[in-house]
């Protein structure tokens, strides 16, 4: 089937199972509107809705991941114009649009709602010559986009308050000692074939266990230890309702390759 044509997006399916989004918007070093921001959200959701499809790796190009919201769109926005349309509502649906994993695979800036976007996704890979920051405080605003939330679970409150502060930007290396990237790489190519890699073994399990795997993970953040250690339990239990899971045991039993049927 024939991929459906963005403006700002360049969309593809490089590996088995695999669905990557590049944002491309180069002359405004990928800068985020409504327009990109509708696009981004229907590839998404075409992904997600896809069979083929068992992961998602979002990008940029090696100059930016995303340079911020769109300074120029935001400039003449009134208070009452924001709060009435909910302003960036919408512009936040990657982690509740959908259920399969994403990859956000950060190479150069990814500043403001740049870095906002890349901690939506499940798993943060980044190369050594990524620029992150939450810059907000220099224009006369804060983050909007999750990103004082996001960030001070991920790094701590110690330095996601400095930062966010001061606006000081960090680098890949950073984010990756601070425990914000799963791992940093020393190009970009090699951040972006190390994140297709790892999405392809994602896609190559059950869609039905990453699925629970990553609700349970993701509710960590939301609950105490113990209604979180209970909510697994009981995703664990439902799992063995699946089909595949009897295919996982029985193909480990036989020595054999499991033939998933996510159901
Ligand atoms: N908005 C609009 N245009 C931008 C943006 C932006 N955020 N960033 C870069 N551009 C444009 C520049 O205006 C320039 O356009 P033109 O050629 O027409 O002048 C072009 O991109 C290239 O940029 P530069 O010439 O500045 O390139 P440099 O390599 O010299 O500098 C920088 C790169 C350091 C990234 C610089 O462009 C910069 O500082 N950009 C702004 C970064 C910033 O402050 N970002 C935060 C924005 S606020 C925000 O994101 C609020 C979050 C809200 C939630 C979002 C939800 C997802």
């Amino acid at each position: 089937p024939s991929e459906p044509q963005y403006e700002f997006l360049k969309v593809s399916t490089p590996r088995p199972g695999v669905g990557l989004i590049e944002l491309h918007r180069p002359k405004a070093l990928n800068a985020l509107f409504t327009p990109l921001i509708l696009e981004l959200n229907a590839a998404l959701r075409a992904f997600d809705k896809s069979t083929d499809i068992g992961c998602t790796v979002l990008t940029g190009s090696y100059k930016a991941f995303a340079a911020g919201a769109d300074i120029k769109e935001m400039a003449p926005k009134t208070f009452a114009e924001a709060y009435g349309s909910d302003f960036i509502e919408s512009w936040s649906g990657l982690p509740n649009l959908i259920k399969k994993p994403c990859i956000s695979a950060v190479n150069g800036h990814a500043l403001g709602g740049g870095c906002e976007l890349a901690m939506m996704a499940d798993v943060l890979y980044c190369s050594t010559a990524a620029n992150f920051g939450q810059p907000e405080i220099k224009l006369g605003i804060i983050p909007g986009a999750g990103g004082s939330q996001r960030l001070t679970r991920a790094i701590g409150k110690a330095r996601a308050m400095e930062l966010i502060l001061t606006g000081k930007n960090f680098s890949g290396q950073d984010a990756y000692d601070w425990g914000l990237a799963a791992r940093v790489f020393a190009t970009p190519e090699e951040c972006l074939t190390g994140a297709l890699d790892t999405a392809e073994t994602i896609a190559s399990y059950s869609r039905i266990a990453v699925k629970a795997a990553k609700e349970v993970v993701n509710k960590s953040q939301d609950l105490g230890i113990r209604e979180g250690v209970e909510f697994e339990r009981r995703v664990f239990h439902g799992l063995f309702g699946s089909e595949d899971q009897k295919i996982g045991m029985k193909a480990f039993a036989e020595k054999k390759k499991a033939e998933w049927v996510h159901r």
